[in-house]
């Protein structure tokens, strides 16, 4: 199962910053692609709904320094 989510994100100033938030949501348990949009400020992610929620992409997010929310 696979659904798709668009999150707002602020904190991001430079390239390496987008990047870095791709990489490790990537990497996260449950995201199967995440691609991170540095001047839309926008995050698209694919994830498995029953291995992981929005708000613990939200925290994965706020735990490595930047913030977001769902985007609606
Ligand atoms: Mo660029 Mo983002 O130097 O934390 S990586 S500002």
């Amino acid at each position: 199962e696979k659904t798709d989510a668009e999150f707002d994100v602020t904190g991001m100033t430079c390239a390496a910053c987008s990047s870095r938030i791709e990489k490790v949501l990537n990497r996260f348990d449950g995201v199967e692609t995440a691609s991170v949009n540095l001047t839309t400020e926008k995050a698209t992610v694919s994830y498995n709904p029953n291995t992981v929620s929005t708000q613990e992409i939200i925290k994965k997010i706020r735990d490595i320094g930047y913030d977001a929310t769902v985007a609606g």
